[in-house]
């Protein structure tokens, strides 16, 4: 998901830009405005964490994209390229490293889990997402 700062910032293209040249295949995508709630829902596990009622304030400003990637290793690579939470702590080359300073506006998010990534694709996209063969398989993946 690209965060509100990421989509004032226009960082939209240079984010999906980069999933696309990676390799991954694009599978759901479209903006939203979330509700407190959906968000709070979202972020569930963090609701006890001091930094939680400020992170929906961030989440809520703006509007949201919302994505679904898919292929090998998705999830943990991809978080590879979202870089580590603190921008500070984020390596040069990883989104969060290239784009962003604070950890409270640090542009992106990703699931952090197999598991997180099917529940939060149940919460962004109760409407399913879009199954295609990308004629760039071949060139990808050896089989
Ligand atoms: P993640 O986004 O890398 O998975 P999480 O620990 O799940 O990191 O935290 C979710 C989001 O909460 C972070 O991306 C960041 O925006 C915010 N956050 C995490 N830790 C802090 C903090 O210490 N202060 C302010 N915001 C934080
Ligand atoms: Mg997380």
């Amino acid at each position: 998901m690209i965060k509100p700062d990421g989509v004032q910032r226009n960082l939209v293209g240079e984010i999906i830009a980069r999933f696309e040249k990676k390799g991954y295949k694009l599978a759901a995508l479209k903006m939203a405005r979330p509700e407190r709630s959906h968000l709070e829902e979202h972020y569930a596990d963090l609701s006890g964490k001091g930094f939680f009622a400020g992170l929906i304030d961030y989440m809520a400003s703006g509007p949201v994209v919302c994505m679904v990637w898919t292929g090998v290793n998705v999830v943990l690579e991809g978080r590879k390229m979202l870089g580590a939470t603190k921008p500070s702590e984020s390596a040069m080359g990883t989104i969060r490293g290239d784009f962003c300073v604070e950890v409270g506006r640090n542009v992106c998010h990703g699931s952090d889990s197999t598991d997180s990534a099917e529940h939060e694709i149940k919460l962004w996209f109760p409407e399913g997402v879009c199954e295609w063969d990308a004629c760039t398989n071949a060139w990808i993946y050896e089989k």
